[in-house]
C-alpha cells in the first residue's frame, strides 16, 4: 500500500435491508468492488478486515411484514439466511457478516445513543408528526409518500426522495399520504430527540471541503452542495414498535431511527468478530477505514454519520467513502418493489459455476463515474468475447501446448530473444499499475489491466508461433513455453481480487499453491522442472443463446406482470340519459367473409351476416387477427352510424373490440350463439 501512514484497514460494505434479497444493482455498487479491494490488501499480506451485516430495522423491514401478514422476525430471518448464503455463493469474503438484531448490536446502538443524550448531544423537541388515523399508526420515512419539495418527484418517501437522492423529513413532502392505506395523515404531537447537525457544519466542511478533496467527484460535488444548503437538525428517533428501544426514561414505544442504530452496526460487528481487538480499527489513527456505499447512502456516511462518531468521540472517520453511481437493468432503474431486477440468489441457481462471470461483468461494467445499464446481451457478449476469448483461450492454449511439447513440465530457457524480454518487462510492470489503480478505487481501469496481461500472453504465442518453431528448434520452444507458462501463473495472482473461483482453477490447473501479489510481476513464478496437469480443461465456457432468452423471457414476463399490477381503468365517463343510450343500435353479426384491405396495413374488410342480408364494416384490426380467423364468429357491431369511406370501401357500423393487457385489440362476440341481427340490450 502506497500510504505508509495506515497499519491496518477497516472496510465496511453498507448494511443492506433484510427486507428482499440482494441484486446485481447492490453488487455492482457495494459488495463485488469492496470485495476486490479488501482481496486485494489480504493479497497484498495488509492487516484488514471488511464488515457486512443485514440491516433489519426500519420502515421497509416492517411493510414488508404488513404486506405479508407475517411479524417483522420472520421478514428478517428469511432475508437475512438468503443474503448471506448468496453472498458466500458469490465470494464475497466477509469477515463478519452479522445482523442489526444481534445482542451485541442492539447493547451497542443503545449504549450509543445514551452516551450522547448524557453528554447532552441531543435536542429534545415536540412537533406535529404523521399519524394516519385508520391504520392507529404514526407514520415514519418510508410509511408517508409524496411530492418531493426539491425535484417534484410525486413518489418520493418520507426520508428520502429516491429520484434526486435528497434525504427528507416526512412532514417536508407536498401531500403526502399513508403507505399503508392511503389516507391523507393527520398531524399529531410526539417528542422526539434530533442531532443538531447545524452544530457540526463547520467540522464536516473542514473535514471533508479542505481535507478530502481526493475524493470521488461524485461524493464531494453532494457534500458540498449538502453542506453550502446548511445542515438542520434530523430526528434520531421514531414513533415505531420495530427497532431498538430509545434507552431512557418517557420514551416507551419509541425506537432508534435505522439510520442511527445501521451504522453503528459496522461498530458492532467488528465487536462480535474481535471482541478484545475491535478498538483498534475503529479508535487507532493508523487504521484505514472505507465505507463501500451506494450513491444514495452519501449523506448518511459523510454527514450524519460521522457527526455521531464526533459527538460521540475517540472514533476514527472515515478516510475515503468510494459510493458508486446505480446500474439500470436493461435500460430501466432496477426496483425491488417492481421485481424489475436480477436477483443474486435466482443468478446463482441458473448459472452454476458462473459466479466469477457476473462478478467479472459488474466490474467491467461498473457505475463508478456514471450510472451504467446491465443487459444480458452484454453480459453474454463480456463472457463469450473477452473471459472465454481472451482469458480463458490464453490459459488454455499455453497449457494444451506445454503439455503438448514439453510433457507438462516446466522447461527451461535458453537465451531470451527481444521479443521474449519485451513481454516480461511488460509483465513485470502489472503489479504497481493494477495495484495502483485499486488502492485509487478505479476498478474497472485495474480489470482492463488485467485483461491486457492476458493480451499480452496471447500476443506473445502469437508472435512467436511455437507451434511452428517446434519443426526446427526444440530449445527455442522450451523457451517459449517457460515464459508462456510464466504469464498463466502471474495471471492466477492478477485475476484472484476480481474472479476468486477462477484464480483458485487456475491454480489447480498448474498444481500450485496460491501465489501472493507481491509476487506479480515475477518472471521465475513456476520452476524449472514444476509440473502441471495433463488435464486442465477449460477456464471459461461460453454462454449460450438459450441461457440469454431464458432470462429475457423472464424479464419480459415481469414487464407484462407489471403492466397489469399498475393498470387502472379509465375513470367512468360523465352520466348520459337513458334516451341517449337507447339511441345507439348494438347488434351481432356472423363474420362470413374478411380480407387485408389493400394498402392499409391496419384494415380488414369484414362481410357480415347481419339477419337482413350482407353488410360490410371496415375495421381497424388488421394487426390482431389474421382473417381467416375471424370467418365464423359472432362480433357485436354499432348498426345505426353513417356510412364511412375507407380506401374507397363503404363501411356501415363499426365492430366492438376492447384492448388487451399487451395492447392488443379483441374483438367483442356473444358469450354463446344467437341468430344474427339480434339487438343487444
Ligand atoms: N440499509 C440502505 C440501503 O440498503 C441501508 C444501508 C445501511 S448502511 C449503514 O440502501
Ligand atoms: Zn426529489
Amino acid at each position: 500500500m502506497k500510504d505508509k501512514r495506515f497499519k491496518r484497514t477497516l472496510v465496511t460494505t453498507a448494511l443492506p435491508y433484510a427486507n428482499g434479497p440482494v441484486h446485481i444493482g447492490h453488487l455492482a455498487g457495494v459488495y463485488v468492488p469492496a470485495d476486490i479491494y479488501t482481496r486485494y490488501l489480504r493479497s497484498l499480506g495488509e492487516d484488514v478486515i471488511m464488515i457486512g451485516g443485514s440491516d433489519e430495522h426500519g420502515v421497509p423491514i416492517t411493510i414488508k411484514a404488513q404486506k405479508e401478514g407475517v411479524t417483522p422476525q420472520d421478514i428478517v430471518d428469511r432475508y437475512h439466511n438468503i443474503i448471506k448464503s448468496s453472498m458466500e455463493g458469490l465470494g464475497i469474503s466477509f469477515d463478519v457478516y452479522s445482523r442489526t438484531t444481534s445482542a451485541t448490536h442492539r447493547q451497542m446502538a443503545s449504549e450509543f445513543f445514551r452516551t450522547l443524550y448524557d453528554k447532552g448531544e441531543f435536542i429534545e423537541r415536540t412537533t406535529s408528526q404523521l399519524y394516519d388515523e385508520q391504520a392507529d399508526q404514526w407514520l415514519a420515512d418510508r410509511y408517508v409518500i409524496g411530492t418531493c419539495p426539491h425535484c417534484g418527484f410525486e413518489r418520493a418517501y418520507g426520508d428520502q426522495c429516491e429520484h434526486c437522492g435528497t434525504s427528507l423529513n416526512a412532514t417536508d413532502l407536498i401531500d403526502p399520504h399513508s403507505a399503508i392505506t392511503g389516507n391523507v395523515p393527520v398531524l399529531r404531537e410526539t417528542k422526539h430527540w434530533y442531532m443538531p447537525l447545524d452544530k457540526w457544519e463547520p467540522a464536516l466542511r473542514e473535514w471533508i471541503l479542505e481535507g478530502h478533496k481526493e475524493w470521488r467527484a461524485n461524493v464531494y460535488g453532494q457534500c458540498k452542495s449538502w453542506l453550502d444548503e446548511h445542515l438542520q437538525p434530523r430526528a434520531v428517533t421514531r414513533d415505531l414498535n420495530w427497532g431498538i428501544p430509545v434507552p431512557i426514561e418517557g420514551a416507551e414505544g419509541k425506537v432508534l431511527y435505522v439510520w442511527f442504530d445501521a451504522p453503528i452496526g459496522y461498530i458492532s460487528n467488528t465487536k462480535e468478530l474481535l471482541p478484545d481487538t475491535w478498538e483498534q480499527y475503529w479508535k487507532s489513527s493508523d487504521t484505514r477505514i472505507i465505507n463501500f456505499i451506494g450513491k444514495d447512502n452519501i449523506v448518511f456516511h459523510c454527514l450524519i454519520f460521522p457527526a455521531m462518531l464526533m459527538a460521540h468521540g475517540g472514533y476514527q472517520l472515515p478516510e475515503n467513502v468510494p459510493a458508486n453511481e446505480f446500474l439500470n437493468l436493461e435500460g430501466e432503474k432496477i426496483s425491488t418493489s417492481r421485481n424489475w431486477a436480477v436477483w443474486l440468489n435466482e443468478y446463482l441457481e441458473d448459472f452454476p459455476g458462473k459466479a466469477d462471470v457476473l462478478r467479472y461483468v459488474l466490474t467491467a461494467n461498473a457505475p463508478e463515474t456514471k450510472d451504467n445499464d446491465f443487459t444480458w446481451r452484454d453480459f453474454q457478449a463480456r463472457n463469450n468475447n473477452e473471459l472465454v476469448a481472451i482469458l480463458g483461450n490464453f490459459v488454455n492454449r499455453a497449457l494444451v501446448l506445454v503439455n503438448k511439447y514439453c510433457g507438462g513440465v516446466l522447461p527451461e530457457r535458453g537465451e531470451l530473444a527481444e521479443v521474449d524480454k519485451a513481454v516480461l518487462d511488460e509483465v513485470a510492470g502489472y503489479r504497481e499499475r493494477i495495484g495502483d489503480l485499486i488502492e485509487t478505487f478505479h476498478l474497472r481501469d485495474a480489470l482492463k489491466e488485467v485483461m491486457n496481461l492476458a493480451r499480452a500472453g496471447n500476443k506473445y504465442l502469437a508472435d512467436t508461433e511455437p507451434w511452428k518453431v517446434v519443426k526446427t528448434d526444440a530449445a527455442r520452444v522450451d523457451t517459449i513455453m517457460n515464459i508462456a507458462m510464466q504469464i498463466v501463473a502471474n495471471l492466477s495472482i492478477a485475476i484472484e481480487p476480481f474472479m476468486p473461483f477462477s484464480a483458485a482453477r487456475l491454480c489447480e490447473m498448474l498444481l500450485i499453491e496460491p501465489m501472493k501479489w507481491p509476487q506479480l510481476g515475477g518472471d521465475n513464478l513456476l520452476p524449472v522442472g514444476h509440473k502441471v496437469s495433463d488435464n486442465p480443461g477449460l477456464l471459461f465456457v461460453k454462454v449460450e443463446d438459450a441461457e440469454i432468452e431464458a432470462q429475457e423471457q423472464r424479464l419480459q414476463r415481469i414487464k407484462q406482470e407489471n403492466i397489469i399490477n399498475s393498470w387502472r381503468p379509465a375513470p367512468v365517463a360523465p352520466a348520459i340519459d337513458f334516451n341517449d343510450f337507447l339511441k345507439l343500435d348494438i347488434r351481432v353479426g356472423t363474420v362470413k367473409a374478411c380480407e387485408r384491405v389493400k394498402k392499409a396495413d391496419k384494415l380488414l374488410q369484414l362481410t357480415l351476416d347481419d339477419g337482413a342480408g350482407e353488410r360490410t364494416i371496415v375495421s381497424g384490426i388488421a394487426r390482431y387477427y389474421d382473417p381467416q380467423e375471424l370467418v365464423g364468429k359472432q362480433v357485436c357491431f354499432i348498426a345505426n352510424l353513417p356510412p364511412r369511406v375507407f380506401k374507397g370501401i363503404e363501411s356501415r357500423g363499426m365492430i366492438l373490440s376492447a384492448e388487451d393487457a399487451d395492447g392488443r385489440l379483441v374483438v367483442i362476440g356473444p358469450a354463446g350463439a344467437v341468430r344474427p341481427g339480434v339487438s343487444v340490450k
